[in-house]
């Protein structure tokens, strides 16, 4: 029997403003790092660049109609900085405020709750031009600029805010989510100290939320996986609970506890790839309160022991991508720490992303026990590729297969006690991913373009779509 949700659950979907808005140099704005590293990868890989991505910026009253038609109750997105401060501080560009004034305004004019990401990867390029970004501790006061801004402009219409995108992942694939100049790539130290301002940023942010929102509820959105242990062996036990307290414990004790989790402080310590700290920080990190956790939960993870002196090297998270099963490029490695590695008891996506739908019960779970704030569930999905047949259907009964088996498991941990406020997947409308192209596909309408040719990107409904309405409708009754 499928689990009872409440009356005012938040059905919906997600999407980030850089992978589904294009318009990157239109009316103001100006480039921000994705779209100068989505240039990159269009001359190195030949994935599409973010300068038209799905063009909401143009379609988005037809895209949220079709939000509407699937039901949806809630839309999780971001807004790009570099639309509404071009130069990242300074003056605000009137046209870029303007179209998320507009956007806003249809998803309430459409009963759709708006969840507003502040931030999703994409810092204007002009101050990393000016001082590396992320990098230089100035970034976080000009984001307290950006976010006041944004948080005051949005006050009455936005209750739900999601501060920063995946800080853990961020760390992981910080190439590919932050510019970092060439000479400082081989210095892994910089991916903590970036997390830092991060968490400075975040902390910023939930205090503004608090101080200028009536009734506003603020959390991050963190990218998560539980990770278990390859076998039974008290090492790799030890292993996975290493890699938790790096990979996950790491990011939620500054969000729910205000301190960084000791033992991974510890190991980074010892290598000397501990964060800076400055007096003062931890006070304000404190303040940050946290009303809920936004989870994006794709995969869990696996980890083995490895111990010191095997000739192997500190590395992080390999990527594929190809979209050809086994072409990972390796997995993150912390010698006397952990290592991670496939879990053989799972199935796979092309991407070498495991498929486990327990996973997302398990750490519903987990995270409800040890931190008992509200969850809610702002990414979640299968990236496949999909076919158009000529006469303008996606049959993607693999995703249906996917989301179904992810709110079972969502729906047994709610049985189970935990308070789940929303289910927004990933994505709704396909998009640019974030290192795989277009064709690597998400949404529950199909964008019609290749990584070569934007088309016209004309919208098409998917078998997902009719499936996730009637989910909707019957509110997690018929799945
Ligand atoms: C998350 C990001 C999204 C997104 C998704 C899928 O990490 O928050 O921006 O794209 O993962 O990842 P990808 O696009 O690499 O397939």
């Amino acid at each position: 029997m499928s689990h009872l949700f409440p009356n005012d659950f938040l059905w919906g979907a997600s999407t980030s403003a850089y992978q589904v808005e294009g318009a990157a140099y239109e009316d103001g704005k100006k480039a921000s790092q994705q779209d100068i590293i989505n240039q990159e990868n269009y001359t190195t890989r030949g994935f599409a660049t973010a300068e038209i991505a799905s063009d909401h910026y143009h379609h988005y009253k037809e895209d949220v109609a079709l939000m509407k038609e699937m039901g949806f109750k809630a839309y999780r997105f971001s807004i790009a900085w570099s639309r509404v401060f071009p130069d990242g501080i300074g003056a605000v560009n009137e046209k870029g405020i303007q179209f998320y004034r507009n956007l806003i305004d249809e998803l309430l004019a459409n009963q759709i709750e708006p969840i507003v990401t502040l931030y999703h990867y994409d810092l204007p390029w002009a101050l990393v031009e000016k001082y590396g970004g992320w990098l230089n501790r100035q970034v976080v006061t000009d984001f307290e600029y950006y976010a006041r801004y944004i948080i005051n402009e949005f006050r009455d219409k936005v209750k739900y805010w999601t501060t920063i995108n995946e800080q853990s992942i961020i760390v992981q694939y910080w190439t590919a989510k932050c510019y970092i100049p060439e000479e400082y790539r081989t210095n892994n130290q910089l991916r903590y100290q970036i997390n830092h301002h991060m968490n400075l940023a975040h902390a910023i942010a939930c205090k503004l939320v608090h101080e200028l929102v009536p009734g506003g509820l603020v959390g991050a959105a963190l990218g998560y996986a539980p990770v278990y242990p390859l076998t039974s062996k008290a090492a790799d036990a030890m292993a996975a609970l290493n890699a938790h307290d790096l990979r996950n414990a790491y990011y939620l004790d500054i969000y729910f506890k205000g301190f960084y989790t000791k033992s991974a402080m510890r190991y980074l310590e010892k290598h000397g790839l501990a964060p800076e700290i400055q007096p003062g920080d931890m006070e304000l990190i404190k303040e940050g309160t946290s009303d809920f956790l936004a989870l994006n939960y794709y995969y869990s993870d696996c980890a083995k022991s490895c111990p010191e002196g095997d000739g192997k090297e500190i590395r992080y998270s390999g990527v594929n991508y190809s979209g050809k099963k086994g072409d990972i490029s390796g997995f993150e490695t912390h010698p006397g720490f952990y290592e991670m590695c496939k879990n053989p008891n799972l199935e796979t996506s092309d991407w070498d992303w495991s498929i486990d739908p327990t996973g997302l019960e398990y750490l519903l779970r987990d995270l409800y026990g040890r931190y008992n704030k509200p969850l809610m569930i702002t990414e979640n999905g299968l990236g496949a590729f999909d076919t158009l047949t000529e006469d303008g259907q996606v049959h993607d009964d693999y995703r249906i297969a996917y989301l179904k088996a992810h709110i079972e498991a969502m729906g047994k941990a709610m049985d189970a006690g935990v308070e789940v406020l929303a289910y927004c997947p990933w994505s709704a409308i396909d998009l640019l991913s974030t290192s795989n192209g277009v064709k690597k596909r998400y949404g529950f309408v199909y964008v019609d373009r290749t990584d070569d040719d934007p088309k016209e990107c004309r919208r098409l409904r998917k078998d997902s779509f009719y499936w996730y309405q009637n989910v909707i409708r019957t509110n997690g009754q018929q799945l």
